[in-house]
């Protein structure tokens, strides 16, 4: 590969020429924007410790009252996007996000797609254009897209969960923002007692408009009953992994982000190959070894951390006698939508 022209190499009066009329010249920056072979990610694998965030998430408890806040939260920033981009990877946000009993966020909808994991407590619940869905430690809860969300809790411990947001691509888009509203009156209807059943799906014959998300919440018992009944079933099978789907397009949950649970059998490796996206794992269950470019993070339960597009992960269970759960969101939607992704060997 030849050497590119540098932009020393250009005459001043040249350069300043073409900064005045707002002109660049492309080849000293070509291999920049185009590096060879494979791209040189900011993403730089990071874990974050529940253990050490905890009693910092409960700090700002008594430190931010939640009028103060809206939404308080500890966003579990990657170092080498830089702790202010507020970014886990290029695509992918996340926080963890503290109610406490009798607390209400109120309610707002916005452009970014989010998604919560519930990680700790009970009693809480998110209304989702008027459905209540009640938050048990594992839950999965949609809030796509232009929907109207909001928080609230009835028990009488903290409750903290995992917001996962396309919130970087939007920003980068220029396409995010937010409108505040009122309290929702809350329905009967839910979409997890008539969509989750696996096999058949409501089918609309009349009606001219669908929900596009007509299923909001997967509750963890579910999910984690679908991993070991794959378990059993198939002995040899290498991953054991589920996809949080559209019961009714059978295509990804949300349009940008994939979210994933996958089941590690007491004692095993799981070697996944470097794929383009990048991707997050959270520790449901059990405890975890991550090994991704030379790094390697020793989890335990509720622990997170994230990994570069374009490079091998290796999963290892660190119990020989229990199984491990692990929930995992990536870019893999959005890149098939681009065309750019990519698994390679
Ligand atoms: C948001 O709306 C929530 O509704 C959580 O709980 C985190 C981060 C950035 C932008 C909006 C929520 C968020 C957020």
């Amino acid at each position: 590969m030849s050497d590119l022209g540098r932009l020393e190499d250009l005459p001043a009066d040249y350069v300043a020429a073409l900064r005045a009329l707002n002109l660049v010249p492309l080849w000293p920056s070509l291999r920049a924007v185009m590096p060879a072979a494979k791209p040189q990610p900011r993403t730089v694998p990071t874990a974050w410790s529940y253990a050490a965030l905890k009693p910092l998430l409960l700090r700002a408890g008594e430190l931010t009252p939640i009028e103060k806040a809206e939404r308080r939260v500890l966003v579990l920033a990657n170092p080498g996007h830089t702790l202010e981009k507020m970014q886990a990877s290029s695509a992918i946000y996340l926080g963890m996000q503290l109610l406490l009993p009798g607390e209400w966020a109120p309610s707002h909808r916005h452009t970014p797609n989010a998604v919560r994991m519930v990680v700790e407590g009970e009693g809480a619940w998110t209304t989702v254009e008027g459905e209540k869905c009640v938050m048990h430690r594992g839950d999965l809860i949609l809030t796509p897209t232009g929907l109207w969300h909001e928080h609230g809790h009835d028990g009488d411990q903290p409750v903290v969960w995992l917001d996962v947001l396309d919130l970087p691509l939007v920003y980068y888009l220029e396409a995010s923002y937010h409108v505040t509203g009122q309290r929702q009156a809350q329905q009967a209807a839910h979409g997890e007692r008539s969509h989750l059943r696996a096999g058949v799906a409501p089918t609309p014959v009349f009606e001219r408009t669908k929900r596009a998300y007509p299923l909001l919440r997967y509750p963890w018992a579910e999910v984690k009953a679908a991993l070991s009944s794959l378990a059993a079933d198939q002995p040899d099978l290498e991953s054991v992994t589920v996809t949080y789907l559209n019961p009714e397009t059978g295509g990804d949950a949300l349009a940008i982000l994939g979210f994933y649970a996958l089941m590690l059998r007491p004692g095993q490796t799981l070697a996944l190959p470097a794929r383009s996206p990048a991707s997050v794992f959270h520790v449901v269950e059990g405890g975890a070894e991550v090994k991704v470019a030379g790094k390697s993070f020793t989890l335990a339960e509720a622990d997170t951390c994230c990994a570069p597009g374009y490079e091998a992960v290796v999963l290892r269970n660190r119990s020989s006698s229990a199984p491990a759960f692990v929930f995992v969101a990536d870019e893999a939607p959005l890149h098939r939508k681009l065309g750019v992704y990519e698994v390679r060997g």
